[in-house]
């Protein structure tokens, strides 16, 4: 399942290049082109689902495997302990800019309060 003009779409078919920190047959995590802090990854499902929503719905198993690799990234780029935070931006008010499911694993200081 792909998009032929979703930009993360192309990043999983090698079309455009990317920095990847770690892959699995069905998920890709790779580093955020602007990141905001020392650890900025962005973790995708390789299919193409628009929102967390989507993803959820058509295969909860795949969304559970993407939060597993997201964990595993934070303990490899040394954040576990320090702290981390994972954001799904979903929507006009939240500021989506890239409309294929993706969670930011955010970390390497102190982040300050969420802002809700
Ligand atoms: P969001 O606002 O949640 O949709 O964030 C999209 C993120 O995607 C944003 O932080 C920048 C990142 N991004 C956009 N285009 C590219 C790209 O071509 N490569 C990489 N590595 N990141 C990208």
């Amino acid at each position: 399942m792909t998009d032929a003009d979703c930009i993360f779409c192309k990043i999983t078919a090698g079309e455009i290049p990317s920095t990847k920190v770690r892959e699995t047959k069905r998920v890709l995590a790779f580093r955020d082109l602007h990141p905001r802090a020392s650890t900025h990854v962005l973790v995708i499902p390789k299919d193409h689902y628009a929102n967390v929503a989507e993803l959820t719905a058509a295969d909860p198993a795949l969304a559970g495997e993407v939060l597993a690799v997201a964990a595993e990234v934070a303990a490899e780029e040394g954040v576990a302990e320090s702290g981390w935070r994972l954001i799904a931006n979903t929507g006009p008010h939240s500021g989506q800019d890239v409309f294929h499911v993706h969670f930011h694993v955010v970390g390497g200081k102190p982040l300050g309060p969420m802002v809700a």
